[in-house]
């Protein structure tokens, strides 16, 4: 798990990001979609999106972004007492959604990013470290739910 000093740096860059939920996770959403297109092909709504100014200007792909990381926060607030957040979206991602664990690593690794690049100077070594721990802990637990609900993943 995570140290107390850990969890508050986590908790800290999150509370910089909370004011500005929905450019970070139109952001996110994106670039998940540039950097890794088999993504979007997940998304039957989002599939006539075809060029980035198409991306740019959706609502739903910012409405989605916003949702994605709403979720992740309330997650990220547990501590690691997330079970109840976690099921459901776990349950979702691998009997509706079928999302691969790689894709969770993919937007995990990219909501670092956008972090680092959007908040340089309260992003340092040590969060960055400590986020990417708790994203790790999150992944681990979606897969071992994953396993639970018959998805290898
Ligand atoms: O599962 C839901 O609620 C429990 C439905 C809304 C939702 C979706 C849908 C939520 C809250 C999340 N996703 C959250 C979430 C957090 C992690 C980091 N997601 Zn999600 N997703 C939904 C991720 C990661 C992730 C990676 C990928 C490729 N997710 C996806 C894909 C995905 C899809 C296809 C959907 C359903 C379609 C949709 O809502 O389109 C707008």
């Amino acid at each position: 798990g995570l140290s107390d000093d850990e969890w508050n740096h986590v908790l800290g860059i999150w509370a910089k990001v909370e004011p500005d939920l929905s450019a970070h996770g139109q952001e996110v959403i994106i670039r998940l979609f540039q950097l890794h297109p088999e993504t979007q092909e997940r998304f039957a709504k989002f599939k006539n999106l075809t060029t980035i100014d198409a991306l740019k200007s959706s609502e739903e792909v910012k409405k989605h972004g916003t949702t994605v990381l709403t979720a992740l926060g309330r997650i990220l607030k547990q501590k690691n007492n997330h079970e109840q957040e976690l099921k459901p979206l776990a349950e979702s991602h691998a009997t509706k959604h079928k999302i691969p664990v790689k894709y969770l690593e993919f937007i995990c690794e990219i909501i670092v990013k956008v972090i680092a690049e959007k908040h340089p100077s309260d992003f340092g070594a040590d969060s960055q470290a400590a986020m990417k721990k708790a994203l790790e802990l999150f992944r681990n637990d979606m897969a071992s739910k994953y396993k639970e609900f018959g998805f290898q993943g």
